[in-house]
C-alpha cells in the first residue's frame, strides 16, 4: 500500500490529525494506497506556506518563473511512463489514453503557461492631450484550485500552471477519488526547485478541505472544475467574501450529425467522443442528433463502433475502454440506464457489465458502452449529465429543430457539428448554446482559446489570454499630461 503525502510549505507532509482515506483502484476495486484526509488546520498551514511565499515569487522575474516552469514541464515529459501508469490505476483509464493525452497536456499546459508569461502585452490609454493610463496586471495572491477525478493531471495542472506563471502561489486540492498524480507532481515540483509555499497541495475531502479553501479569507481566487451542485455550493461561500470566481461545470453535450457529413469521418470521431475515458471527460457528445436520412446507417455503424471497442485491463496497451472510476458513478450509470428501460427506450448496445474481463480486473467498475434511441429531448437522460459510457441517438428532420433540441437542456458546454456544408456550419454553430462548438472535429484544443461554458456549465473562461487574465488583477495608473507650462 503506497502513502500519499500532503505537499505543504516544501515538503511531504502527513495530516495533522493522522487521518487517513483509502484510494480505491477502480479496475480492482482494492485499496491501493492511503491518501491524506486533511483538515482545516492543514488548509490553514498551506495558506500561511503560501501567503509567505507570494511576495518574492511574484517579484521573481518573468524569465526566471518560466524557467522553472519548463522545467516541471520537462520532468513532466520524463517521467511519462509513471505517471501514465498512476494515472491509469487511480482513475481506471486506459494506460495508452494517459500516456497520449492526459500526461502530455498536463506538461503542454506548463510550457504554454511559462511561456506566454514571456510574451504578454499590456496596455495604455491616451486620455487626448490630458492624461495617459496604463494598466498593470498584478498576481492576486492565493490562489484557491479545486479539480475533478476525471482528467486528473490535465485539469490539475490547467489550473496550477497559469496561476504560478502569472505569480500567484496556490493551495490545490486534487479530487480525493484520484490523487495519485498530484502526489506525483508535488515531488516533480519539489525537485525541480520550486520555492517552498507557491505551490500547496492538500488532499482530502471536498467538503473538508474544498470548503476550508473556500471559506478562507486569504484566498481571494477561486478556481474550480467538478460537479455543477459543487459550483453552486462554492458559489455560495465565495460570493459574500468577494472571491474572484472561476467555474468549469458539467455539461450534456449535443453532437448533431447532418446528411450530408463525411459519414465515415462523423462515426469514427463520434464513437471517441462518446466513449473517451468511458464516457467521463466534460466534453463528451452524449446526446447524438442525426438527420432522418442516414439515422438508420449511423446508428448501425456507432453500435458497430462501441461493441468493437477493447474493454479490459486499464493497464494492458492494447485496452481501449477501461473502468469507470468508483462505485457510486458506476451505481449513477446504471440509475440511468434503468430510468431509459422504464421510459420504453431501446437500448441498441451495452447497457449492462461486461460478462468476460481478465482475471485481475473482475472485480471492477466495468460498464458496456451504451447507444440509447427512442427517447424525447425531455427525457432525464436527455436532460441531465450522466457522466458515463451512455450516448442516446435520436433522428431530426429540419436544421431548425435540431438546433432547439441541442439547446433545450441547462448546460452549455461544447457541442459538435458534422456537415460539408460552410453556410450551414457557421450558421448552426452561431445559434448553438455552447462555450465551444467543434465542426468536423471534437476535442482539438489549441491552448489559446477561451474554454469554459454558458448557463450551468460554469461562469468565466479558462484559457491563455482569459486565464492570464483571471489570475491576475488590473490596476489603471492614470498620469495627467503636463503638456503645457501653465
Ligand atoms: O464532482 P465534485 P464529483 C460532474 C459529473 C459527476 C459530478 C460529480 O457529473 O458525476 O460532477 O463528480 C471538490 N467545496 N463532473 O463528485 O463533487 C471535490 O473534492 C469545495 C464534471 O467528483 O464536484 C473535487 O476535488 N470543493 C466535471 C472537486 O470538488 C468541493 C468533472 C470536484 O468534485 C466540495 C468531474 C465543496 N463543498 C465531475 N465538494 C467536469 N465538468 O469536468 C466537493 N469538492
Amino acid at each position: 500500500m503506497q502513502t500519499i503525502l500532503n505537499y505543504i510549505d516544501g515538503e511531504l507532509r502527513e495530516p495533522n490529525a493522522g487521518e487517513w482515506l483509502d484510494s480505491i483502484e477502480p479496475a480492482t476495486a482494492t485499496p491501493y494506497a492511503r491518501v491524506p484526509d486533511s483538515d482545516n488546520s492543514d488548509v490553514a498551514a498551506a495558506v500561511d506556506a503560501a501567503k509567505r511565499a507570494f511576495p518574492s515569487w511574484s517579484r521573481t522575474p518573468a524569465a526566471e518563473r518560466s524557467r522553472i516552469l519548463l522545467d516541471i514541464a520537462a520532468r513532466i515529459d520524463d517521467q511519462r511512463e509513471a505517471l501514465a501508469r498512476a494515472e491509469s490505476i487511480d482513475n481506471g483509464k486506459p494506460i495508452s489514453l494517459a500516456r497520449t493525452v492526459d500526461v502530455p497536456r498536463a506538461a503542454a499546459n506548463f510550457r504554454f503557461f511559462a511561456t506566454a508569461i514571456l510574451h504578454t502585452e499590456s496596455e495604455s490609454h491616451r486620455t487626448d492631450d490630458v492624461a495617459i493610463n496604463y494598466t498593470l496586471r498584478q498576481p492576486r495572491g492565493v490562489a484557491g484550485l479545486i479539480s475533478p477525478w476525471n482528467l486528473p493531471l490535465y485539469l490539475f495542472t490547467w489550473k496550477v500552471a497559469p496561476a504560478l506563471a502569472t505569480g500567484n502561489t496556490a493551495v490545490a486540492k486534487p479530487s480525493e477519488v484520484t490523487p495519485m498524480t498530484a502526489y506525483l507532481l508535488s515531488e516533480i515540483c519539489r525537485d525541480a526547485g520550486l520555492p517552498p509555499g507557491v505551490l500547496n497541495v492538500v488532499h482530502g475531502l471536498g467538503p473538508k478541505v474544498g470548503e476550508a479553501m473556500t471559506l478562507h479569507p486569504d484566498v481571494p481566487t477561486l478556481s474550480f472544475t467538478g460537479g455543477t451542485a459543487t459550483g453552486a455550493r462554492i458559489g455560495q461561500n465565495a460570493a459574500p467574501l468577494f472571491k474572484k470566481l472561476s467555474l468549469e461545470l458539467g455539461g450534456k453535450n449535443p453532437n448533431l450529425v447532418f446528411a450530408d457529413a463525411d459519414l465515415d469521418d462523423a462515426i469514427e470521431t463520434s464513437i471517441r467522443s462518446s466513449f473517451a475515458n468511458q464516457g467521463q471527460i466534460c466534453l463528451c457528445g452524449s446526446r447524438i442528433l442525426v438527420e432522418r436520412p442516414i439515422y438508420a446507417e449511423f446508428v448501425r455503424r456507432l453500435v458497430e463502433g462501441a461493441n468493437a471497442l477493447r474493454i479490459g485491463d486499464p493497464l494492458d496497451d492494447d485496452t481501449g475502454f477501461g473502468a469507470l472510476v468508483s462505485a457510486p458513478q458506476l451505481d449513477k450509470v446504471k440509475q440511468y440506464v434503468d430510468i431509459a428501460r422504464e421510459e420504453g427506450a431501446t437500448i441498441e448496445c451495452g447497457g449492462d457489465a461486461p460478462t468476460s474481463l481478465p482475471d485481475r480486473v473482475k472485480s471492477g467498475y466495468f460498464f458496456r458502452p451504451t447507444v440509447i434511441s427512442g427517447l424525447g429531448p425531455t427525457s432525464r437522460v436527455n436532460q441531465e449529465e450522466i457522466f458515463g459510457p451512455v450516448v442516446t441517438v435520436a433522428p431530426f428532420d429540419r436544421e431548425d429543430e435540431a438546433i432547439d433540441i441541442a439547446n433545450s437542456t441547462a448546460y452549455g458546454l461544447s457541442s459538435t457539428v458534422w456537415t460539408q456544408n460552410l453556410s450551414r456550419a457557421h450558421r448552426v454553430a452561431d445559434r448553438l448554446a455552447a462555450g465551444t462548438v467543434w465542426v468536423n472535429t471534437w476535442m482539438l484544443r489549441d491552448l489559446r482559446v477561451p474554454f469554459g461554458g454558458t448557463r450551468q456549465s460554469g461562469v468565466g473562461r479558462e484559457g491563455g489570454e482569459e486565464a492570464l487574465r483571471f489570475f491576475t488583477e488590473p490596476k489603471n495608473v492614470c498620469i495627467q499630461y503636463p503638456l503645457s507650462d501653465s
